[in-house]
């Protein structure tokens, strides 16, 4: 059995501490050691009160999520939590670390509870397609009140002890050792005649709720709103109208029971439950081991404060890390400056920081236009012009003053890490760190390894990714590198399916319905139509060698509807607003064009339409596998679902096929192949192979 419980007697009082690193899960032996320490202490005449706090870290990190889908030896939780819940010995939790889920359950079973200023508590199963099935949703009511207790859960998010007191979640905030703490919380409760506090039995506060149908359509709409197309939030909200409607305890758990198992069952817990992992999974890398030596990121440079250089000095500066951005001007650099001051700014309106923490985060942010100046900087990141020219220049320019050690960053999308380290006299050095835009918001890092890149560049940007907050998904060096690359053939068939029939609109509202935060038009016009028109017309292309997929984009361009920047693209965007609204002469035009290149139109189906987006993503991916530019198909689901909005609760584009049936899928390209033919089309051989041998790509996992 996993992990266990620790009982040891400090006088009148029996300290029990679960054990079951790195993070306390409630594995089988936690279950065990809970029920065997409890049923001891009450046995004890000389035990009169019972302590449980964690081990290390965590209090306890919630269930033990390994366990679902399988079978779990020992006792239930549930009869674990109702022998501490019947105990006529008082319990006090003291919460040392995190209290998530489960673990939050636990405390919640206890009598009392107080709290270490710094331990985190939260209810996150909704995260995991989840409710808190261990009475949560049957206490938390009792103890805050139904609205307050749906807000907490739907969200998911943890909160600070402090925090966590002022709900009434906790009794007290405990400074210092919160053991000896919670030891003298109980011996006050002794002094004052043992008395047990059972959630269960409070009902004053969910009886004011009762018959109040408001808080439920609130919690509905604000479901509908945060956590579009879950299943959970629904589920959780039904439980807490048990809870304040039946009134009943018992009853109560018996409806939260039921909805638990349904959220069990349900295809989106799998999806979100593989997320998990894989976010964690894709931290480690076959041939870097854990050990390998990091390099300390205490200075960072940023050449260009542009969009991208801005958005990435941020994170720095949100992580407490001094960073010095190069431009070519002053002017630049002022321009620069005010676009991050005003990102913190409209932060300091919403109320996510205050006055004081910007002035200290720009504190950090010093500007030069002298390379000379980067010299201290332990890692340098080139944000500038996406050309490998400009970028090798660079290069050259960043590698004559980094001091040695200093890690040479390029936040290149896709252009070649390997050229740009040959310019060098130090490959091993050289990286791709490949941001989001907005770089200060998205949660993906992409790390291109490069073929020299040493084991520690690789380490240190990984953790470095950690500091900053984000998810880092190592990638190999090939064009587009995971994400761009698959991306091609997505907005390619996007391009040529309205030529063939359906509207620019069509097409978005079947990504949209998909789950996608936004259609591949509307993407265009967020990023700007203009951005590969120009770049067509600077390469001197020829109108008639346009790709045809581009030659509305273009249409439109001519016009000076580059998106959302100037208010009309595909989409016309109202005065202020960033939500387009279709457009009949867009539509005219997709018809003319259709017409220019002789292309009869028809109805395509919304089904088409999704199967020919996703299909492409799929069998790219599995080429990226196969050549090794992925590790596994977890590091292309992570890269798909930070940094491209591919839904959650899919678990990713490979996970999703998966589900699918990749024999299925495998079939509909051999037939798109036939009927529009083209690379895009051509099966890759590892899906083949998967199919010829009944497998699917998690069994690639390893
Ligand atoms: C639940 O409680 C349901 C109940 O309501 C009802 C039951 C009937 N189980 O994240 P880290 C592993 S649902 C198993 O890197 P950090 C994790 O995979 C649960 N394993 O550390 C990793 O393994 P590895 C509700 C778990 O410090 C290692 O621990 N609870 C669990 O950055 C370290 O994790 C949650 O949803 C678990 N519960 O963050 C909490 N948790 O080293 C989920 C972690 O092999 N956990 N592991 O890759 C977290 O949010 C974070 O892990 C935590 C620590 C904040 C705790």
């Amino acid at each position: 059995m996993k992990g266990t419980v620790h009982y040891e007697q400090k006088g009148n009082i029996a300290v029990m501490t679960v054990d079951n690193p790195p993070v306390n899960p409630l594995s089988s032996g936690v279950r065990q050691g809970l029920t065997d320490g409890i049923n001891k202490a009450i046995a004890d005449s000389s035990i009169e009160a019972i302590v449980l706090t964690g081990a290390g870290r965590a209090f306890i990190a919630g269930a033990d999520i390994s366990e679902f889908g399988g079978k779990a030896e020992g006792p239930s939780l549930h009869d674990c939590l109702n022998t501490m819940d019947s105990s006529e010995k008082p319990i006090v939790a003291a919460i040392n670390g995190t209290a998530f889920g489960g673990g939050l359950e636990v405390a919640l079973c206890c009598h009392y509870r107080v709290i270490a200023p710094s331990a985190p508590v939260g209810l996150p199963e909704v995260k995991l397609g989840l409710l808190p099935g261990a009475g949560g949703t049957q206490r938390l009511p009792r103890l805050i009140g139904a609205a307050k207790a749906m807000d907490f859960m739907i969200s998911g998010d943890p909160i600070p002890g402090p925090a966590a007191k002022e709900l009434g979640i906790v009794d007290a905030v405990v400074e210092g050792d919160i053991v000896d703490g919670a030891i003298k919380f109980a011996n006050d409760i002794i002094a004052n005649g043992s008395q047990v506090r059972r959630i269960r039995d409070e009902t004053s506060i969910i009886e004011q709720d009762r018959g109040n149908e408001e808080i439920f359509e609130s919690a509905r709409k604000t479901a509908a709103r945060k956590m579009k197309k879950r299943f959970a939030p629904e589920m959780i909200i039904q439980c807490v109208e048990a809870a304040v409607n039946v009134g009943d305890f018992d009853a109560g758990i018996k409806v939260e029971q039921e909805c638990f198992g349904k959220c069990l069952k349900h295809p989106q817990r799998e999806s979100l439950i593989y997320t998990f992992f894989s976010e964690r999974e894709v931290a480690k890398i076959p041939d870097v081991p854990k050990e390998t030596p990091t390099q300390q990121i205490e200075k960072a440079a940023v050449i260009g404060c542009g969009t991208m250089g801005g958005g990435i000095a941020m994170n720095f500066l949100n992580a407490g890390i001094p960073v010095k951005s190069l431009e070519m001007d002053q002017e630049a650099l002022d321009r620069g400056f005010g676009v991050i001051k005003k990102n913190y700014d409209i932060q300091v309106q919403r109320g996510r920081m205050t006055a004081d923490e910007v002035d200290q985060r720009m504190a950090l942010l010093s500007g030069t236009t002298e390379y000379e100046e980067l010299k201290d900087a332990d890692v340098i990141i080139e944000a500038i012009y996406e050309n490998i020219d400009v970028k090798v220049e660079a290069f050259q320019k960043m590698e004559a003053v980094a001091k040695p050690g200093a890690i040479l960053a390029s936040n290149t999308s896709g252009l070649d890490i390997d050229k740009m380290a040959a310019a060098t006299s130090r490959p091993d050095a050289v990286i791709g760190l490949h941001f989001f835009s907005p770089a200060n918001v998205m949660k993906l890092l992409e790390v291109v390894r490069g073929k020299d890149t040493s084991k520690e560049t690789i380490a240190s940007s990984m953790k470095l990714g950690k500091t900053l907050n984000k998810i880092a998904v190592l990638s190999g060096n090939a064009p587009g590198f995971i994400g761009n690359r698959m991306l091609a053939g997505y907005t390619r068939q996007a391009g040529e399916i309205i030529l063939q029939g359906a509207t620019p609109y069509q097409v978005d509202n079947v990504l949209l319905q998909f789950g996608m935060p936004m259609g591949p038009f509307q993407m265009n016009d967020l990023v700007g139509l203009d951005l590969g028109w120009r770049a067509r017309k600077l390469g001197g292309m020829k109108p008639e060698d346009v790709p045809i997929t581009a030659r509305v984009a273009d249409k439109l361009c001519e016009l000076e509807r580059f998106g959302q920047k100037t208010s009309r693209g595909f989409y016309i965007y109202p005065e202020g607003s960033r939500a387009g609204q279709p457009d009949p002469e867009v539509v005219s035009m997709v018809e003319e064009t259709s017409a220019e290149l002789g292309i009869t139109r028809r109805e395509i189906s919304d089904e088409e339409v999704l199967k020919r987006c996703l299909y492409p993503l799929i069998n790219e991916g599995a080429r990226l596998l196969e050549q090794k530019i992925a590790i596994r198909p977890c590091d292309i689901d992570i890269v798909y679902m930070n940094g491209y909005g591919f839904p959650e609760v899919t678990g990713g584009p490979m996970f999703w096929a998966d589900q699918q049936g990749l024999d299925k899928i495998l079939a509909d390209i051999k037939k798109f192949g036939e009927e529009y033919g083209g690379e895009i089309w051509e099966p890759a051989p590892l899906l083949m192979k998967l199919v010829d041998e009944g497998k699917t790509f998690q069994s690639l996992q390893g």
